[in-house]
């Protein structure tokens, strides 16, 4: 794999591999300087469709992850594969009961060292993963709770603060980051501007850009240059 580490990325762009991308937008999107492509989605994400899209991919250097949602998705290939682990489901089938289905079915497929934890925790309630994994949001201080769990418990190396489809809540996101030492953040939902990006980008380790893609690709390029301009804050 060319390009950065997962504990270096920035900017990322997540690609459902149920929708349609033409040739010249995943050409953009590759050579928009983002650090990486996860390819992911809550729902539809096939071995025929994630193969695709991977293969189209490999055309250019871009590191790439699979985000796996579905054993039976889980094609070779991929630079990085990273595991959701959803902290803040009652439902023990996302965060043990379905991983260790797939790793009996997959057996010693996977490298050992190209497989990533995510701790999720799902922040609006709305999205498909929320009703998906029947997540429970957090209550007052429970947020603060999942990182200090994820990260001086499970020692993850990602917390994943997932707002799929609204933007969330900058001052929440940069609160945790503040309670994390060794586990990386990173944030997604919404980003629909490069404001929002550089916002996201303040706040969290790594900012995931997913929807914009597919509805306003020029938007979606722009926020790569806001993240990149952006420091995150480290007050
Ligand atoms: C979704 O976090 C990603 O899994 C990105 O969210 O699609 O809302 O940008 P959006």
């Amino acid at each position: 794999m060319s390009g950065k580490l997962l504990g270096e990325w920035r900017h990322v762009f997540k690609l459902d591999p149920e929708k349609e991308l033409d040739d010249g937008a995943l050409e953009a999107l590759c050579l928009s300087g983002t650090d990486a492509i996860v390819v992911g989605g809550s729902s539809g994400v096939t071995y025929e469709n994630t193969v695709d899209l991977l293969s189209r991919i490999r055309r250019y250097e871009t590191p790439c992850a699979l985000e796996v949602t579905s054993v039976d998705a889980v094609v070779p290939g991929f630079d990085v594969y990273m595991v959701p682990i959803v902290l803040n489901t009652p439902d023990a089938d996302f965060i043990v009961g379905r991983h260790v289905a797939a790793l009996k079915a997959l057996g010693g497929f996977m490298p050992p060292d190209g497989i990533v934890a995510e701790g999720y925790v799902i922040l609006n309630p709305e999205c498909t993963a929320a009703r998906l994994t029947s997540a429970v949001m957090p209550g007052e201080g429970e947020l603060e709770a999942f990182a200090r769990y994820a990260d001086r418990l499970l020692r993850l190396p990602v917390l994943y603060l997932e707002y799929s489809g609204i933007f969330g809540d900058m001052r929440a996101v940069a609160r945790v980051k503040k309670i994390l030492t060794n586990t990386r953040l990173f944030y997604g939902g919404g980003i629909d501007s490069g404001e929002k990006a550089a916002a996201a980008a303040a706040a969290a380790d790594t900012v995931v850009v997913g929807n914009v893609i597919y509805e306003s690709l020029k938007t979606a390029v722009d926020t790569v240059k806001a993240v990149q301009s952006q420091q995150r804050d480290k007050s």
